[in-house]
């Protein structure tokens, strides 16, 4: 991407820092690693009845629940995440089921393309070094977890950085960046907005000091207010800088449910990795 972006035609269409697009190109990907931009917006990314589709194949699915926040449920997938802070055989039972979660994934939208495949066609074909499922150990990570928010759940703000959860993974520290990847199959009646910030919070010492005691997430008095608050909608897919402060405001009316996975970001002449 050229320094002067000021002149590019791509940024000239960014209003307030997001950039509304028909796909997820090459250089909105180098503007989102390089934080020039604050997130990417396809609209229709998936069709509304393909989310509506998926949305029945999960009926009467309760998922589980993050241990931090029990409102915001896994249906479908684990993320590498539940491996932080060194348990050995959380990750072993996230590596040993992975090619079962990304069949039971492409089940719940079958016979159409799940969003995450989507993407990583999309990816082979746009970015210069193409794009693989992230590799642990050799072993090809999970990427797609279809996760939702019930009503009452939230997520506090946080910064998403698998390389400090994950610090013997020698893949997650080779990441320069990660971008969350998200196609809303279901939207919030009311509330559920996400909320970007500029900022982000460099070190890990910084970073726990500024948490609210007891809670994963960073104290919003420290933080300030948001740069964007957006609305999503169904079929969407939003794309941000993970490393960068960001939240879901509480859901008044659910269920909030999305396709999400992130696209691990080596460099311009680096392939692209997805994991959830
Ligand atoms: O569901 C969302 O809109 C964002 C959730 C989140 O924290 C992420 O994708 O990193
Ligand atoms: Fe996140």
């Amino acid at each position: 991407m050229r320094d002067n972006s000021h002149n590019d035609p791509m940024i000239d269409k960014v209003s307030a820092g997001i950039l509304q697009a028909s796909h997820l190109s090459a250089d909105a990907i180098e503007a989102l690693a390089e934080k020039k931009i604050l997130a990417v917006r396809v609209a229709g990314y998936c069709g509304v009845d393909v989310c509506s589709h998926a949305m029945r194949k999960l009926a009467g699915n309760a998922g589980h629940g993050y241990t931090a926040e029990p409102d915001f449920r896994k249906f479908v997938g684990g993320a590498l995440f539940d491996g932080a802070e060194g348990e050995a055989e959380i990750l072993e039972n996230y590596l040993r089921n992975a090619a079962k979660w990304y069949s039971a994934c492409n089940e719940v939208f079958h016979p159409h393309i799940s969003p995450a495949d989507k993407m990583r066609h999309h990816l082979r074909e746009v970015w210069p070094a193409g794009n693989h499922m992230e590799r642990i150990g050799g072993r090809p990570a999970f990427a797609g977890l279809i996760r939702g928010f019930h009503e009452g759940a939230e997520a506090h703000p946080h910064q998403d950085m698998t390389h400090w959860d994950l610090p013997h993974m020698p893949e997650a520290q080779t990441l320069h960046t990660q971008l969350s990847c998200l196609t809303y199959l279901s939207c919030a009646g009311s509330g559920g907005e996400l909320e970007l910030w500029a900022s982000e919070i460099e070190n890990r010492p910084d970073y726990e000091a500024a948490k609210v005691r007891g809670c994963y997430g960073l104290d919003r008095e420290r933080v300030g207010p948001p740069d964007t608050a957006m609305t999503p909608r169904v079929g969407e897919l939003i794309v941000f800088n993970a490393r960068r402060i960001h939240a879901v405001r509480r859901i008044a009316q659910g269920p909030r449910c999305t396709q999400s996975f992130f696209i691990g970001y080596r460099g311009t002449d680096q392939p692209l990795s997805l994991f959830s």
